[in-house]
């Protein structure tokens, strides 16, 4: 971990005031042992996965993402999966398209934590995906988050519980995001409502 990093107070000011995804400071957060593995079977899928990374970063929680595809590169992925408790992750958040077998596949070869998230890539519009990664079979469970966007935001929203379960500064950032979603919504206007 980075020494600047381990003196920085608890709660980020970026996470009180506002949703900030490019401060500097996040920066720090790539360049540590990840503890979140990002992987998607397409460049393609990045477009949807970058919602993922972009919470991460929020959070700094270091992290790393990879394109591994199930049926394309078959031997890279059973390696991140085989090396992936060694390197330290911790959570894998999967996103694919299609048939979508990367996450199931994934599971099925690591006991890290793999959270899925279905992409829109096919005249399916995600549904694919999602039945595919929602239906694994008894014994090799895979999280299942909502199709697109929204769900690989929360993917990395539940790593980051995941994490904060044994990390107390985690915790107290994720509060912080948290309260200011919160804060967010409380502030909004309609044009007909008088201020209260
Ligand atoms: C899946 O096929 C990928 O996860 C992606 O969602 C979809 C399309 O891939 P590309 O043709 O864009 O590479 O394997």
């Amino acid at each position: 971990m980075q020494p600047e990093l381990c003196r920085r107070p608890s709660i980020p000011r970026s996470l009180r005031s506002g949703w900030n995804p490019i401060a500097p400071r996040i920066i720090d957060s790539m360049i540590e042992q990840p503890l979140v593995g990002v992987v998607m079977g397409s460049k393609s899928d990045y477009e949807v996965l970058v919602a993922a990374v972009e919470i991460l970063r929020a959070l700094q929680i270091p992290h790393e993402a990879k394109i591994v595809s199930a049926h394309r590169t078959p031997d890279r992925l059973y390696e991140y999966a085989e090396t992936a408790k060694a390197r330290g992750l911790r959570v894998i958040v999967a996103g694919a398209g299609g048939a979508a077998h990367l996450p199931g596949m994934l599971a099925a070869k690591t006991l890290v934590p793999v959270l899925g998230v279905p992409v829109a890539a096919t005249q399916l519009n995600g549904l694919d995906s999602l039945l595919s990664i929602v239906q694994m079979p008894k014994g090799v469970p895979v999280g299942t988050l909502a199709i697109g966007k929204p769900g690989a935001a929360n993917a990395a929203l539940f790593a980051a519980e995941i994490l904060a379960t044994t990390d107390s500064a985690l915790y107290e950032r994720l509060a912080a995001w948290r309260a200011a979603r919160t804060q967010e919504v409380l502030d909004q206007k309609l044009g007909e409502e008088s201020p209260t």
